[in-house]
């Protein structure tokens, strides 16, 4: 009975090879020479990226529409078309050093669950949406998951079209000339129910030798920008009690923020991305400094205590080195606990196909913690080789991307019906 049953599961799943070459095809689209995927959001490579999406969504023969944030949506016919959808689906945009599977497999893992329903005459009673949101990394514009934020109504569409980027520009103006200022109204599709399939980028598949993660929820996410002003002046002629060095501060701080969290212990984690001093010259004091700060913890209370020890020694700092120092929120997330029916059917799905699964926290954002404000939301790992990501050596080897694209294809016929 056993073998039977898993030799229909085997039968079913989705060709490990295919998955494998739309995943290869489309990370040619921002290419870089180091093997990995540049596609920031709103770019050309980002345009780029989404054309091809659109085109292989038309060749399955779903309707594709764009909303007014850009996040692109293809359906697939239920045979009831008044019932709501079951959504799945990620992103395609990626962080300038990125891999070729953050993000993109999830969407193309969709793609190919599709396919194998209808190569399986399969229908289902509620129709299923591919959904690829816009903005997911928030690099060039932040907060990150900020399409399916606004999807969820928790960002106003004119509040993300007025944002200007670390590069100078308005994230309306880029969508526009990108050609995916949709027409649909943001949030206009209701979903049933939301997974999305993502890679680990973490280390703990991989060293508990397991196939899936259930993931049954996701860490509160806090981004700020500090600029710590000082006076430029001399590096020879002044003496070190009259500086005021915005420079050494920045150090100070990012020295500050990583003893916070080893301080802290798991999960806490900090981390200092950006760091930019002005005038940066060899022999001037910075007079300025701009730097990012990333606080995450899965308790909020702990994440909040986090933010409060950074904001009492940014004052401290600011005392003792007659500097000036602000911050400015660029993104706050609360942790996300995800939908317990959806996560048993995760495991569940897993475990019929025979594959090991663990129920596990997700370290990174996703647009599924958005979709949760809308609808039940729960996500699949499958591992990330050596827990590498935002990496442009992230990889995950065909056979797992398979596995987690055949629970993704189980779990959307449960729960299509
Ligand atoms: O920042 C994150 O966790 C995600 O990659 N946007
Ligand atoms: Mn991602
Ligand atoms: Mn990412």
């Amino acid at each position: 009975m056993l073998a039977a049953r898993h030799e229909r599961l085997a039968h079913d799943g989705v060709a490990a090879d295919r998955l494998a070459s739309r995943i290869a095809e489309h990370a040619e689209i921002g290419a870089t020479p180091d093997g990995g995927v540049c596609r920031l959001a709103l770019s050309d490579a980002d345009r780029d990226g989404r054309d091809r999406l659109v085109a292989w969504m038309h060749e399955l023969g779903l309707v594709v529409q764009v909303d007014r944030i850009g996040n692109i949506f293809g359906t697939r016919a239920g045979t009831e078309p008044g019932a709501a959808p079951v959504m799945t689906g990620s992103h395609l945009d990626t962080v300038a050093t990125g891999g070729r599977y953050d993000g993109v497999y999830g969407v193309m893992a969709a793609l190919e669950a599709v396919r194998r329903l209808d190569e399986l005459g399969l229908v289902t009673r509620r129709p299923i949406v591919v959904a690829a949101f816009s903005n997911e990394e928030g690099v060039r514009y932040q907060p990150d998951m900020m399409g399916s934020l606004v999807h969820a109504g928790g960002l106003a569409l004119q509040d993300a079209l007025d944002t200007v980027g670390i590069d100078g520009t308005r994230l309306g103006d880029e969508l526009a000339r990108i050609g995916y200022a949709g027409d649909l109204a943001v949030g206009a599709i209701r979903p049933h129910a939301f997974v999305e399939l993502h890679i680990e980028q973490g280390p703990v598949l991989e060293a508990e030798g397991l196939a899936i993660g259930a993931v049954a929820d996701l860490q509160g996410i806090s981004w700020q920008e500090i600029t710590v002003e000082g006076q430029s002046n001399h590096a020879g002629t002044t003496p070190m009690r009259l500086r005021r060095d915005a420079g050494a501060a920045a150090a100070e701080i990012a020295v500050f923020v990583r003893e916070l969290a080893l301080r802290a212990g798991e999960p806490q984690v900090a981390t200092v991305g950006r760091l930019q001093l002005h005038p940066d010259l060899i022999n001037v004091i910075p007079a300025r400094a701009t730097l990012s700060v990333d606080l995450r913890h899965t308790d909020e209370a702990r994440l909040q205590q986090a933010e409060a020890e950074l904001a009492s020694f940014l004052e401290r700092l600011a005392a003792e080195r007659g500097l000036t120092v602000s911050s400015r929120r660029l993104a706050r997330f609360e942790p996300v606990v995800f939908d317990e029916r959806l996560v048993r059917t995760i495991e569940a799905a897993a475990a019929a196909r025979g594959y090991g699964v663990r129920r596990m926290t997700s370290g990174a954002g996703h647009d599924a913690q958005m979709l949760a404000r809308v609808c039940p939301a729960a996500m699949i790992f499958v591992p990330s080789a050596g827990g590498l990501s935002h990496n442009p050596r992230e990889h995950t080897p065909a056979e797992q991307l398979a596995q987690g694209a055949n629970v993704l294809l189980d779990v959307l016929r449960r729960l299509a019906g």
